[in-house]
C-alpha cells in the first residue's frame, strides 16, 4: 500500500482529521476482511474459559475488573510530624472523558478524613443573620437541589512546573484536579432562610476535620453559585471528599471548597483563616502578596502521550487532553508539536460546559524524529494559557500556587516522552 499524504494543519506531524479518517475506513476495511478469511478456513477458534460457565451473580457494590487495578491515585511521601497531611492525584493519563470516577478522584488533607456520623453532624449558620439556624443531615435532603458538573481544582497543582522540577508524569504533575457532577443545594437558599444582614459581606465556612480549615467566601459569590454538595456522581460525597457535605465554589482554587462543612458565620469581614493568610496567598516578585485569588486559570493539559510513555512505533497517535477555566467554558485549543512554533486547533470530544474538564483530541503522526508536543487553552472570557516564561515574568517564583502555564512533553527519537522545559 502506498502511503497517504496526510493534509498537514501544522509543522511537525500534526495532522487534519478528516484526511484521516478518510485512511482509516480503508485500511481497517483491508484488515479486517483478511483476518476474517484467515479465520474461517485456518484459525482454530477457543472458546475461552470464562465462556464456559456462569460467573457471579450480581453484587451489593459494584468494583473494577482485577485486570485494571493499576489504575490508581499516587499518594506523596507521609510527615509523621502532620498526620493525615498530604495528598493524592489523579491518574490522569489513564482516564477519557471528562468525569472522574469517585475511587480516583484527587485528594488533599491537612489533618486526615475524619469518620463522620451523619446522625452527629450538624450544619450552623450564625453571625450576622437574622435567625441563626442549625441543620441536621436528614433536615437538607428534604430540600430541592440542584445538580451540576464541574472540575475542582488544588491552587497548588502543577507548581512542579514553575520550581523546574525534572521528570514526572500527567499524573505527578497535574494530578490535583478532577472533576465530578456534584449536586446539593445551593446555599442561596439557605443563608435566604437566615436572613443575611446588610452588613454582612463574608462567609466563614469551617469544617469538622481535625485541622478545623476555614475559608472567607465573599458574600456575591456564596449567593452565586456555590452550593452545600451532598452526591457526588450521584452518589453520597465520599469521605475523601467531605462527607456528609462540602462546600462546592464552581471555578475557585480548591482549599476555598470546605470539606466536612459544620459552619457557616455571616462576617463584615475576611477571618483571616490560618488557611488563608499562612498559605494560599501569591507573593510577586515586588514581594507584595494578593490577599485572595480565587479563579482558576484557563488551563490544558495533553494526556495522552505524556511524561514517562514511550511510542513504541512511528505513526499514527490520537494526541488528547483536557482542558478547564475557572471563568467559563472553554472556547478552543490549539495543539503544537513543535514547541510552540506552529499551532493547530484541536476538535472537541463531548461537552464544552461552564468550568468542567472539557476533553481535546487531535491525530499526529510521528515520524521517529523528536517532538515538543504542548496545548493551549482558550477560555470564553478571552484568557489564553500562558507559557511558563510569560508566567514566570508575571508572577515571579516566590509562591507556587496558581501556575496554569503550558506543559512541555519531549518526544526523543527512542519515542520516550518526558516533562521538558523550552
Ligand atoms: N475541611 C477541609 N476542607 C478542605 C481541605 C481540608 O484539608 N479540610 N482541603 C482543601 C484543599 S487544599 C483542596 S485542594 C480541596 C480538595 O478536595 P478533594 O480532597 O475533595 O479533592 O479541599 C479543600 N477543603
Ligand atoms: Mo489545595
Amino acid at each position: 500500500m502506498t502511503k497517504k499524504a496526510f493534509e498537514k494543519v501544522a509543522a511537525n506531524g500534526l495532522i487534519s482529521r478528516r484526511h484521516l479518517l478518510g485512511l482509516g475506513v480503508a485500511g481497517s476495511g483491508l484488515a479486517i476482511s483478511g483476518a476474517a478469511l484467515g479465520a474461517d478456513s485456518q484459525i482454530n477458534f477457543q472458546i475461552p474459559s470464562w465462556s464456559r460457565q456462569p460467573g457471579p451473580g450480581p453484587s451489593a457494590y459494584g468494583s473494577r475488573s482485577p485486570y485494571a487495578e493499576d489504575l490508581e491515585r499516587l499518594s506523596g511521601f507521609t510527615n509523621p510530624t502532620y498526620p493525615g497531611g498530604g495528598a493524592s492525584r489523579s491518574p490522569l493519563q489513564h482516564l477519557q472523558g471528562t468525569i472522574t470516577p469517585n475511587s480516583l478522584h484527587f485528594e488533599r488533607h491537612h489533618a486526615g478524613v475524619p469518620n463522620i456520623d451523619p446522625s452527629q453532624h450538624n450544619l450552623v449558620i450564625n453571625g450576622l443573620v437574622r435567625q441563626p439556624l442549625v441543620f441536621r443531615y436528614e433536615d437538607l435532603l428534604k430540600y430541592q437541589m440542584v445538580s451540576r458538573i464541574h472540575f475542582l481544582e488544588c491552587s497548588g497543582n502543577s507548581g512542579a512546573l514553575l520550581r523546574g522540577e525534572v521528570g514526572g508524569s500527567a499524573q505527578s504533575l497535574h494530578g490535583l484536579v478532577s472533576c465530578a457532577e456534584w449536586t446539593g443545594i445551593p446555599l442561596s437558599t439557605l443563608l435566604d432562610e437566615a436572613g443575611v444582614l446588610p452588613e454582612a459581606k463574608w462567609v466563614a465556612a469551617v469544617g469538622a476535620d481535625g485541622a478545623s480549615m476555614g475559608r472567607s467566601v465573599p458574600i456575591a459569590k456564596a449567593l452565586d453559585d456555590v452550593m452545600v454538595a451532598l452526591y457526588q456522581n450521584g452518589e453520597a460525597v465520599r469521605p475523601e471528599q467531605g462527607y456528609p457535605m462540602r462546600l462546592f465554589c464552581p471555578g475557585w482554587e480548591g482549599n476555598i471548597s470546605v470539606k466536612w462543612l459544620t459552619q457557616l458565620k455571616l462576617t463584615a469581614e475576611p477571618s483571616q483563616f490560618r488557611d488563608e493568610t499562612s498559605k494560599y496567598t501569591d507573593t510577586l516578585p515586588n514581594r507584595l502578596s494578593y490577599q485572595f485569588t480565587f479563579p482558576m486559570g484557563s488551563k490544558s493539559l495533553i494526556t495522552s502521550p505524556s511524561g514517562e510513555m514511550t511510542l513504541d512505533q512511528t505513526g499514527i497517535y490520537q494526541v488528547t487532553g483536557i482542558a478547564w477555566s475557572g471563568r467559563g467554558s472553554i472556547r478552543k485549543v490549539e495543539v503544537s508539536a513543535d514547541g510552540g512554533q506552529t499551532w493547530a486547533e484541536a476538535a472537541i470530544q463531548g461537552h464544552q460546559l461552564d468550568r468542567a474538564l472539557t476533553r481535546f483530541t487531535i491525530p499526529w503522526e510521528w515520524n521517529g524524529g523528536r517532538a515538543i508536543l504542548q496545548s493551549r487553552a482558550t477560555d470564553s472570557e478571552g484568557n489564553i494559557q500562558p507559557t511558563r516564561d510569560a508566567l514566570i515574568a508575571e508572577k515571579g517564583t516566590l509562591s507556587f500556587y496558581h501556575t496554569p502555564c503550558i506543559q512541555s512533553w519531549g518526544v526523543d527519537e527512542q519515542g520516550q516522552v518526558t516533562n521538558v522545559y523550552v
